[in-house]
């Protein structure tokens, strides 16, 4: 990893300005379709934490259009409760959930559980419900007492509005306590959440519309936020362990993450707790992923930055720059330069504690049984009937009333996702977790559950996932959530 100067940094800072689109009328719609502008206040929380109480978490969760405080300034943007991100949720293993949830946008939502191994159907994780506008809906559902310690997040997963109403700032932590957080070093640790959004904004903080942005590419925000703050301070205790718990909760924007003269010691993937820390420089984290990282207080008692380092996902050469769908889209494109260092936060070192050693051994992973099918899903776009430009998984782009594929409960599949587009794509499963086999023939080089894995362009990836518990329908889709809206999502229907 090469060394940042703070110079450099501090540049990079100022260079992210806001572009002055001019666009009144756009602006103006985009307000007026959002109708349901609220200012009623909420009572906050401090921490913004809701727990499970006697092994039950309830709470009313409603979504609305909000003024709130982001970095420097307000912005109108979609909340949870009137939080941008939403309060952070947490639970353990067996206890029950009811969520009341109440959509007061202008548009139709739901909610997705993403990392939760739940039921596909019914009041659980279901993406196929709508809740209309000023309806509401209670999820319920227990969490599996298999369901391991980690990091998982919700957010909307209506398809054809993913984007938007992510992009707009729905979505939250839902956290996971048990024996990971038990473990002497961890819990010694001091913990911190960091939520990666970013936003599409004019300088007075309102939304941009989409059709300003490059979609095919997807969208990137011109304002990047930890946990709605640009830049934010954490304190790292001198000798002690700092545990940063990252979500990737941008529609589109990856984040490759470095922090100047420390490296990380990864202990935990999407929801799941590796054998062993590994240690690593960068760690490319792409929309819809988590990590758990540790970090060693050994260095200089100063302060250190955060970055996320350039990082080149591929491109639809004319075709991003925004040619399709309207001659207003190349405009607004990323104006956070991806050739250099963006600081995301910044670490203090604060009072010395007494020395704390990194743990050796986390949690074990069994290897999955030998798969008793194999199949294959190829990642590209084109064009498709009746849709236009679109993109494809298998050649298809998604249709809601077709299953693109049908496996059997209690048995274990191979699943080899082929990338052979332009850009890169996260791929995600729902409801049930995988093991990732292999990338491009070479064995992954560390056993690990995920349950997003990155395919880049010309990539192959296996993954090897068991379909435990439930039955029912569900998805499987590119990550980037604009490409997940433009079709590349497949339905799944587990059968008995
Ligand atoms: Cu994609």
């Amino acid at each position: 990893m090469k060394p940042i100067t703070r110079r450099k940094l501090f540049l990079l800072g100022t260079s992210t300005t806001i572009l002055a689109l001019g666009t009144h009328q756009v602006i103006k719609k985009l307000q007026s379709s959002n109708n349901n502008f609220s200012n009623k206040s909420y009572a906050l929380n401090s921490q913004n934490i809701i727990s499970s109480q006697n092994g039950l978490l309830e709470t009313t969760l409603e979504a609305s259009y909000q003024e709130v405080p982001l970095g420097n300034q307000n912005a109108y943007l979609l909340t949870y409760n009137g939080q941008v991100p939403g309060p952070r949720l947490e639970a353990k293993p067996g206890d029950k959930v009811r969520i009341h949830f109440v959509n007061n946008l202008s548009q139709s939502t739901n909610l997705h559980y993403h990392g939760l191994h739940l039921p596909p159907t019914g009041k659980g994780d279901n993406v196929f419900l709508e809740v209309k506008p000023k309806e509401k809906f209670t999820y319920e559902f227990d969490i599996p007492t298999k369901q391991t310690g980690g990091i998982n997040w919700y957010h909307p997963h209506l398809h054809g509005l993913v984007a938007e109403q992510l992009s707009g700032g729905l979505a939250g932590l839902f956290i996971i306590r048990d024996q990971l957080d038990e473990i002497p070093e961890i819990k010694a640790a001091k913990e911190e959440f960091l939520v990666l959004q970013d936003f599409f904004l004019d300088e007075n903080g309102n939304l941009l519309p989409s059709n300003q942005m490059p979609l095919m590419m997807g969208r990137e925000g011109n304002v990047i936020t930890v946990n709605g703050e640009v830049n934010p301070s954490f304190s790292m205790p001198e000798n002690g362990l700092l545990r940063l718990r990252i979500v990737n909760a941008s529609t589109s924007r990856f984040y490759n993450l470095s922090l100047e003269d420390h490296p990380f010691y990864l202990i935990a993937n999407d929801g799941t707790t590796l054998e062993q820390p590994i240690e690593l420089s960068e760690i490319l984290l792409t929309p819809g992923e988590r990590i758990e990282v540790l970090i060693k207080g050994d260095k200089n008692p100063q302060s250190y930055q955060l970055v996320s380092l350039p990082y080149n996902r591929g491109s639809m050469g004319m075709m991003g720059r925004g040619r399709m769908g309207g001659g207003m889209m190349g405009r607004g494109r990323d104006n956070i330069e991806n050739n250099g260092p963006i600081p995301l936060a910044t670490i203090n070192y604060e009072n010395s504690v007494s020395p704390l050693n990194l743990p050796t051994e986390l949690m074990p992973i069994s290897p999955l049984p030998k798969p008793q099918t194999t199949r294959q899903f190829s990642l590209n776009h084109g064009m498709s009937p009746g849709v236009g430009m679109a993109f494809l998984i298998n050649g298809e782009a998604y249709q809601p009333n077709t299953v693109q594929t049908q496996v059997k409960l209690n048995t274990v599949e191979e699943w080899e996702v082929i990338n052979t587009g332009v850009m890169d794509h996260p791929f995600h499963v729902h409801t049930n977790k995988f093991q990732v086999i292999s990338r491009n023939g070479v064995p992954n080089a560390y056993p690990t559950w995920k349950d997003t894995i990155l395919v880049r362009r010309g990539e192959t990836v296996r993954i090897r996932i068991p379909f435990e518990d439930f039955t029912g329908k569900t998805v499987y889709h590119c990550h980037i959530l604009d490409h997940e809206d433009l079709g590349m999502m497949g339905s799944l229907l587990i059968n008995s």
